[in-house]
């Protein structure tokens, strides 16, 4: 059974008031909320096993670095990696995709070569793309989407050719939600041997990855998203890619052997770690995905989609002149609209005095919104703790505020 109240309590930053009221937080894909076993974790890592990993032959280095790659190879038994060497450890999403950007984009890409993503990514999915075609002289090109924002198959198919040497595409669009039929799509593409990455950032912590049956050569999510700390992040990589490319980095823990003339690399994963990892982030996401594993992730899913639902019916049956955008059928709780011509950063502002987090702006996917015809847009997104009575005084706020207009 899903147990909200006792789930609400392992979160302290719920008890918080904003502007004297009870704090909503409806900001979740931007980041979630900490639970305590999280933030615990981490004092106790400072507290009683702090010391540098992979180095020491003292207790303390050991015991961290026990703690660190035991959390390399939670995360991989998470995402059902074949091995725990696939599991490079980064700052996040955006670090891991400049990773393949650079270190696979340098060796496999080249002029007149072609690099495909979709209409629906996040900045972090375009520009190290970008930056890599104008470094080779390849080409970037763009999925268009249909008018409830989902990507159309054939025309996905139709726009692969023989010079298509990556596609890269998120699993989940943090502005329109939609899940995409990544799957399929990676079979697409491996029906002429394109490689595909997966920015898994919007999906990891509201519906279950498995990369092997995916068969994603890359797979890449931020920790803040999972209810782990920030500035811990993932790269899943298929070995057979990842022995194939040089190092992101350079620096200690990424090499065997170092000489004024040369330096040999060392062996995956450190080979792409170069520097002091964050072994204290690691050992926190692994408890992250602990709490969220126990709880249950399909069962995290239906409650979101509970609330995605009962929200935006609510916001179409109340609100005439509203838009939501992103009406796939397949969505995480993700709810991304404007009304009548309010502008959203007034939403967001005098919703904020009511005690209520949502985003506004253009959720860095200025593309994505043009495409729509905006420059901006309101998002509530909902997460594990989020209650329909929050949502009730979401639209009480709501209703309050458009009589001000
Ligand atoms: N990809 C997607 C799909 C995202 O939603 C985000 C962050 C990123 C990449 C970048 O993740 P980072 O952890 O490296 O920054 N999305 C958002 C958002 O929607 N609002 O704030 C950050």
């Amino acid at each position: 059974m899903y147990n909200i109240n006792q789930i609400r309590q392992d979160f302290p930053i719920l008890e918080r008031k904003i502007n004297n009221r009870n704090l909503i937080y409806f900001d979740n894909a931007a980041t979630t909320q900490k639970p305590r076993v999280v933030i615990d974790s981490i004092t106790q890592a400072y507290a009683m096993t702090n010391a540098n990993v992979h180095r020491g032959v003292h207790t303390l280095s050991q015991e961290a670095t026990n703690l660190h790659e035991g959390a390399r190879q939670r995360i991989a038994r998470f995402i059902n990696a074949q091995t725990s060497d696939e599991i490079i450890f980064t700052r996040g999403t955006t670090e891991s995709i400049n990773l393949v950007a650079t270190s696979f984009g340098n060796t496999f890409i080249s002029e007149g070569d072609e690099i495909l993503i979709s209409t629906m990514e996040h900045h972090a999915n375009i520009v190290p793309w970008q930056m890599l075609a104008e470094r080779t002289q390849a080409k970037l090109k763009v999925i268009p989407l249909n008018d409830v924002g989902e990507i159309n198959l054939e025309e996905y198919q139709n726009l692969l050719t023989d010079r298509t040497k990556i596609v890269a595409i998120n699993h989940a669009s943090n502005v329109l939600g939609t899940i995409n039929p990544i799957k399929e799509m990676i079979q697409i593409a491996h029906c002429r041997n394109i490689p595909v990455l997966i920015d898994g950032a919007q999906a990891v912590a509201h519906c279950k990855v498995d990369v092997q049956e995916l068969d994603a050569d890359f797979y890449v999510f931020s920790g803040h998203k999972l209810y782990a700390p920030t500035g811990i992040g993932v790269l899943y990589g298929k070995k057979k890619w990842l022995e194939q490319i040089p190092p992101y980095m350079g620096g200690g823990e990424m090499i065997s052997k170092v000489t004024f003339q040369n330096t040999t690399y060392n062996e995956l994963p450190f080979k792409f770690e170069a520097g002091t990892p964050d072994y204290i982030g690691s050992q926190a996401l692994a408890k992250a995905i602990d709490y969220i594993s126990e709880i249950g992730l399909e069962q995290i899913a239906n409650f979101e989609a509970e609330l995605l639902n009962y929200a935006s019916q609510r916001l179409l049956e109340e609100f005439p002149n509203a838009t939501i955008f992103g009406q796939s059928e397949h969505k995480t709780a993700i709810l991304s609209f404007t009304i009548g011509d309010i502008h959203p950063f007034d939403l967001g502002t005098l919703l904020d005095q009511l005690g209520i987090a949502i985003r506004t702006g253009h959720h860095c996917a200025e593309p994505l919104l043009n495409a729509f015809g905006y420059s901006s847009i309101a998002r509530a997104s909902f997460a594990l703790y989020n209650t329909k009575e929050e949502i009730d005084t979401f639209f009480e706020a709501l209703h309050r505020i458009l009589k001000m207009f």
